[in-house]
């Protein structure tokens, strides 16, 4: 059933254009004022920061909303072509220090609320993460967005508002435990509900032909179970220049028709278990960064998102242009975040066909030429499937468009290929076996005009693995779009003190223009400023220190090199092959083999996914091995070890900005780019780290003397497999063996006999994917190097200000200009008045 949505119109100027709010102190504190007491209802017994947090947030949400509508009028009345970023994760952390920064805005802000005798920064504190994502997809996508509105660029971002984001961790005996992050208990001052766009999304009931008045065959997906999608929408403001774009999460609610249907049957329960049903959609985030198959559940979010998000951008289409869709390729275009939204290649079509009456051929074109397809995995178990009956029981009128999309593509196969049946079968969207399977990576190439993989090394893996044999059929749709982090948040915001320098020396253009930040390697050698760089970075060390005190009970000495690993915890990510160091290092002190020693704090954060086992015994050796260490009074200050609980975006704009020495230690070839390595690289930490990924580009600009690099390369690993003996390689290194020995001894386990036996076997596993004995001996070494380089404080801060210096490409700036260049082709959309 298609509601009518009843419109009125009214034009009144008196209404809608009002003057521009102030941007100084009083200003803000008249708002502010008029918040607490009024909107709020507080007064001076008041002694909830929250709502001391709200009534700035509300302040400035104004300052958000009155460019946010300038921005809106800009678009539509330019009638400009659009993107759409579609993803299941936008990992936003915290707003309200963001928003000021892009306003201009912090230093009045800060000032405003001295004056009535607030610390800031207590404020910013109660704001909760909005952790709508596991980790590195979810933030980039995040990032994303910030770059967009920089550089003026239209474009959305679609995606869900979890009730729950990412569960919250807790260490509770050495191991983790989850718990749920109702994050929206307080309300989120952020979101705008928009039920005026409400859609439907149609699950489950069967197809039906028909032929219309003039006699055209059609389809219509009939009895099926609604479910309304409605939306909240979120500023998204660029670097001070009055763009604000916007986030739209879909919320799953019942649709009031199918409450009634049940209710009168007299079913109240049935009724209110059925809504229940379609709440459920949107109620929990998946806690994987891999691919978790064949839950229903996540592929009703899938749809549900691809669906509304869809339906959205056609009826705005239909409102201007009503039936003509002669132009609709070339003003949207729908970048998908890896393979979760790839139902929006068929759902487009299904709109298209069902919906506005196109037929196959047009409706094909169309989608082929407005979608774009992200892929960020290697791993081949991690890319997703979908068993065909589950997929055709919930999506029936989807189901059949795929199976019409690949009987289409297979015979486009077959003339390239003729008689070629092996390819056709290892190409097929549909994986034959005992229950068939559904591709989506394929289904999404097979979809798109452009397929990009996610840093160099990844790109061309792609091409000469995973996708080969789509790389021979369409070579130019395959691409590379280096990731980047936004130097907002990731210097400006989370370092203001290394910002100040920075900004002191070169002005502060780099905040929006990175590459310029490449003029502080002229101070690389000048002593004063060198002397100024280590205290900034000094005076970080401490507040890092001090969350680290606070939330593991360990004290970190600011004087050792600290030495950091937070990503989500992952057998190919190697948080192993750290915790193998420490103890070799640990072993080294009760040996007395501590000739000119480098202090160091360990520090090791992530989250397992919860039915990871081996994921959660890696956490769990983390903290047995901290225990036996810090406890040991003949280590002392030498050796430190700490996991951080609870590992987030807020967390880490504590931790880079601390950071000494950056781990990055895949097994070559496994880590699609890694982002962290960035963060970490712009605020001056030196990678210690594989050829993987995008920490080959990071040596790449940084060059070899101002990076550890150890390992393997990707080839050496594929070709070392066959013979790959972890028993030899232990037999013939005596570290190695005392590192093993220790473990096998038990010496970690505190009494817990056999409890890290899955951990031994793997490491000495011929069969090992990850490789971790093969790499041990060069990462010591190399971490040997790092002791070493960090004696000499001259070298450790010219190797420092030289990661800063040379940390201009991974911008999210320049990887948005690619995507635009190259992908999108959107034009820039200046607001006016900027600031
Ligand atoms: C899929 C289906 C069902 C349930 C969960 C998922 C799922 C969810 C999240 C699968 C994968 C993810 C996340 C993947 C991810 O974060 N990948 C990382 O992406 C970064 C940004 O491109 C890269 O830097 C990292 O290298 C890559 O691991």
């Amino acid at each position: 059933m298609v509601i009518k949505k009843k419109r009125v119109k009214i034009n009144s100027p008196g209404l809608t254009e009002l003057p521009a709010l102030p941007l100084d102190a009083p200003g803000l504190i008249h708002d502010y004022r008029r918040y607490f007491t009024y909107s709020l209802g507080q007064n001076k017994y008041c002694h909830s920061v929250n709502y001391f947090y709200k009534a700035l947030a509300l302040t400035v949400r104004d300052r958000l909303m009155e460019r946010w509508k300038k921005t809106r009028y800009t678009y539509i009345e330019s009638h400009c072509k659009r993107g759409y970023y579609l993803s299941l994760e936008f990992l936003m952390g915290r707003t309200l220090g963001n928003a000021m920064l892009n306003l201009g805005i912090t230093d009045t802000a800060s000032e405003a609320m001295h004056q009535l005798g607030i610390n800031l920064e207590d404020l910013a504190e109660a704001e909760i993460d909005a952790g709508l994502g596991n980790g590195g997809l979810g933030r980039l996508a995040a990032c994303f967005l910030d770059s967009c509105a920089t550089l003026q660029l239209p474009v959305m971002g679609y995606g869900i508002r979890y009730e729950y984001g990412m569960f919250r961790q807790r260490i509770v005996d050495g191991r983790q435990v989850e718990e749920p992050d109702h994050w929206l208990r307080d309300g989120n001052p952020w979101e705008q509900e928009r039920p005026e766009f409400t859609q439907h999304v149609r699950f489950g009931g069967r197809c039906e032909r028909y032929k219309t008045e003039t006699g055209e065959q059609r389809v219509r997906w009939i009895d099926s179970r609604d479910v309304l999608a409605v939306p909240y929408d979120i500023p998204i403001p660029g670097y001070r220049n009055g763009t604000v774009n916007t986030l739209r999460l879909w919320k799953a609610a019942a649709t009031d028709a199918f409450d009634l249907g049940e209710f009168n049957a007299g079913g109240y329960a049935e009724s209110v278990a059925t809504k229940n049903e379609a709440e459920n959609i949107t109620m929990v985030l998946y806690p994987n960064d891999a691919s978790e198959n064949g839950k229903v559940l996540r592929l009703r979010q899938q749809y549900f998102l691809a669906s509304a998000s869809l339906q959205d951008v056609v009826e705005r289409w239909v409102m201007v242009h009503k039936g003509d869709f002669s132009e609709f390729a070339a003003n949207n275009c729908f970048q998908l975040n890896d393979t979760h939204p790839s139902c929006a290649v068929p759902e487009l079509m299904r709109i298209l066909m069902d919906d506005q009456g196109m037929g196959w051929d047009q409706a094909w074109g169309i989608t082929r030429q407005t979608m774009a397809y992200t892929n960020h995995t290697l791993l081949p178990e991690a890319l997703e499937k979908w068993p065909l009956p589950l997929f055709g029981q919930l999506l029936p009128r989807i189901l059949e468009i795929i199976l019409e999309i690949n009987a289409r593509f297979i015979s486009e196969v077959s003339i390239r290929w003729p008689g070629d049946n092996e390819r056709m079968r290892r190409m097929s969207i549909i994986e034959e076996g005992h229950t068939l399977q559904i591709r989506m990576a394929y289904l999404a190439i097979v979809g798109s005009f452009s397929v990009n993989g996610v840093a160099a090394l990844h790109s061309q893996l792609l091409t000469q693995g995973l996708f080969r044999d789509f790389y021979e059929l369409w070579p130019l749709k395959f691409n590379n779009k280096t990731n980047g982090v936004t130097p907002r948040r990731w210097i400006a915001h989370c370092n203001p003190d290394l910002s100040q320098l920075v900004s002191e020396k070169i002005g502060s253009g780099w905040v929006a223009d990175l590459q310029q930040i490449h003029k502080i390697a002229e101070c690389a050698n000048d002593p004063e400023f060198g002397q100024r760089w280590h205290e900034v970075k000094q005076a970080n060390k401490e507040r890092l220190s001090a969350l680290v005190l606070a939330k593991c009970n360990v004290a970190f000495n600011p004087d050792g090199l600290f030495d950091v690993q937070v990503k989500r915890i992952h057998e190919y990510k190697r948080q192993l092959l750290n915790i193998l160091h420490v103890i070799h290092l640990y072993d080294r002190v009760k040996r007395g083999d501590t000739a000119g020693w480098t202090n160091r704090c360990v520090l090791i954060g992530g989250k397992a996914a919860p039915g990871y086992a081996m994921a959660k015994l890696i956490i769990k050796l983390i903290n047995n091995v901290a225990e036996v260490v810090n406890a040991d009074p003949a280590v002392g200050d030498r050796l430190k070890v700490a996991f951080l609980p609870n590992y987030s975006v807020t967390a880490m704009e504590i931790i880079c900005p601390g950071t000494d020495l950056s781990e990055q230690l895949s097994t070559a070839g496994k880590e699609a780019s890694g982002t962290g390595n960035m963060k970490f690289m712009m605020n001056g930490a030196i990678t210690i780290g594989t050829l993987d990924g995008a920490n080959i580009e990071i040596l790449e600009e940084v060059g070899e003397d101002n990076f550890f690099m150890f390992g393997l390369t990707s080839e050496e690993v594929d070709e070392s497999r066959w013979s790959y003996d972890p028993h030899g390689i232990i037999n013939h290194d005596d570290d190695l063996q005392r590192v093993m020995n220790l473990l096998r001894c038990g010496h970690f386990n505190l009494f817990d006999a056999g409890l890290f036996d899955p951990i031994i076997n793997a490491i000495c596993s011929a069969y090992d994917p990850w490789m971790v004995a093969a790499d041990f001996r060069s990462f010591i070494d190399a971490q040997q190097r790092v002791a070493t380089a960090y004696q000499d404080r001259t070298r450790w801060t010219r190797m420092s200000i030289m990661n800063t210096a040379c940390s201009g490409k991974f911008s999210t700036d320049r990887t948005i200009s690619n995507y635009n260049e190259e992908i999108w082709h959107l034009k820039a959309m200046p607001v006016g008045d900027a600031e």
